[in-house]
């Protein structure tokens, strides 16, 4: 059988019902936990053996409170996603899935947008395309937020890593409709597979 593992974007407060709130984000969490449940259904035993068979990677935008996209820094975003705050927590429904070495921080840098998780590290300094690379994972399921910015950018550098990418469709939110349908016709016509 094929290695997958599933990568969940950015599914943190600031996105859901912060000061960054896309649409959809509240029916996203849900589908993702739907799927969730599909895919490690059968398997049996404890949490950690689930996790073993079908990992779980989680990226987090991750800013210091003067980050150089906030508008107040001349940046075009509201303040989101700080280090440290509510904003920038995993969805509490989704943290029984995370752990630390699967969890990827990007946009720590304050004077680095970094949109993809591709290079986002855990506490280790490893990046998520390093472990993917340890766990031999050959297909990625991807969801998330917002699909027009990180989702996108991250979708576009597994792809060009050479992952297959399958992106849940249903577990996404986004910033705007429109800008959502288009980025899921441009991604599709660039060999993702949308689904
Ligand atoms: C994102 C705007 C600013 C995202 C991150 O995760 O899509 N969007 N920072
Ligand atoms: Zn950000």
């Amino acid at each position: 059988m094929r290695n997958s593992a599933l990568i969940v974007v950015d599914m943190l407060y600031d996105f859901i019902d912060g000061s960054l709130a896309c649409q959809n984000a509240d029916q996203a969490v849900k589908e993702t936990l739907k799927f969730i449940d599909a895919q490690t259904k059968g398997q049996g035993g404890e949490d950690h053996e689930i996790l073993d068979t079908f990992p779980i990677l989680f990226v987090r935008d991750h800013h210091p409170a003067d980050h150089s996209s906030f508008k107040e820094q001349g940046g075009i975003w509201p303040s989101h996603c700080v280090a440290g705050t509510r904003g920038g927590d995993i969805h509490e429904d989704l943290q029984p899935y995370a752990c630390e070495e699967l969890t990827f921080d990007k946009g720590c840098d304050r004077a680095k947008e970094q949109y993809s998780g591709f290079d986002g590290v855990n506490t280790a300094e490893q990046s998520l395309g390093e472990i993917l690379e340890l766990l031999d994972t050959e297909e990625v399921y991807v969801c998330g937020i917002a699909t027009e910015y990180c989702v996108r950018n991250t979708c576009e550098d597994l792809l060009k890593a050479g992952f297959k990418v399958r992106l849940l469709k249903d577990c996404l939110a986004y910033v705007d409709l429109a800008g959502h349908l288009k980025a899921l016709d441009e991604m599709g016509s660039e060999g993702i597979r949308i689904e």
